[in-house]
């Protein structure tokens, strides 16, 4: 049997993990955005092992975040707001250099809050693009957006020569698993807004916290 990363994406999924990341008041359950990563891996991984060396550094920090979720202070790490007051109240975060906390949640979740950035910007794309619409080149316009400036030129070299090794839209909304195209597009339409608010409420709470640089 496979892991759970092997298993067949669904948009859906990835919807509904996104959906119950905002609690009432507004706070991010840990949890659920870390479960929404695993979905997106998920259908990384069923692009191709061309995007292993991405999806492999998305896992790493699943497993460092969910590791602290099911560690002896988990209860701490119930959202991001609680994980935050929490690390940084215990001198947990390595705030300009990179020391003994090399592995903090808030440092952790920083690269994964930046990505989907990137998300938001490809799927926007995605979504609003016509019949022929090339995804290597809405991929790279999204990264180079939003994720290519905190990466070093050999990660961007890479990531390039990957993207271009991405199926056509019709493939790839097929790999998403929901059905015809105008289905895809609306689902897409009602994650976007999801997502959307899952990255302002964190950038706000970073940016408030002077987190943005964390090494
Ligand atoms: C559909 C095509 C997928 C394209 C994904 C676009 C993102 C490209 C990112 C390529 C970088 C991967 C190599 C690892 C880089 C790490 O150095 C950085 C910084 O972490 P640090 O070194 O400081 O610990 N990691 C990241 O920036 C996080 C990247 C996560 C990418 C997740 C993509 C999930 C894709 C979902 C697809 C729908």
């Amino acid at each position: 049997a496979g892991t759970e990363e092997d298993q067949k994406f669904c948009l859906q999924e990835v919807l509904d993990t996104f959906k119950l990341c905002l609690s009432e008041n507004k706070e991010v359950y840990l949890e659920h955005y870390v479960a929404g990563w695993r979905g997106l891996v998920k259908f990384l991984n069923s692009l191709g092992s061309v995007f292993g060396f991405i999806s492999k550094d998305a896992v790493n920090k699943i497993h460092i975040l969910v590791t602290l979720l099911n560690g002896e202070n988990g209860s701490q790490y119930a959202t991001v707001q609680s994980m935050v007051k929490y690390e940084l109240e215990n001198d947990l975060v390595d705030l300009t250099k990179r020391g003994s906390h090399p592995e903090s949640g808030c440092r952790t979740l920083l690269r994964l809050h930046r990505a989907l950035r990137w998300l938001e910007l490809f799927l926007e794309r995605l979504r609003t693009s016509s019949e022929d619409g090339k995804t290597s080149v809405m991929c790279s316009e999204a990264y180079n957006e939003s994720l290519s400036q905190f990466h070093p030129w050999v990660v961007r070299k890479a990531a390039g020569m990957a993207f271009c090794m991405l199926p056509g839209r019709p493939a790839f909304f097929e790999v998403m698993n929901v059905g015809p195209t105008e289905q895809v597009v609306a689902k897409l339409g009602e994650a976007l807004p999801l997502i959307s608010e899952v990255y302002q409420i964190t950038e706000e709470l970073y940016t408030q916290q002077n987190l943005m640089n964390l090494p």
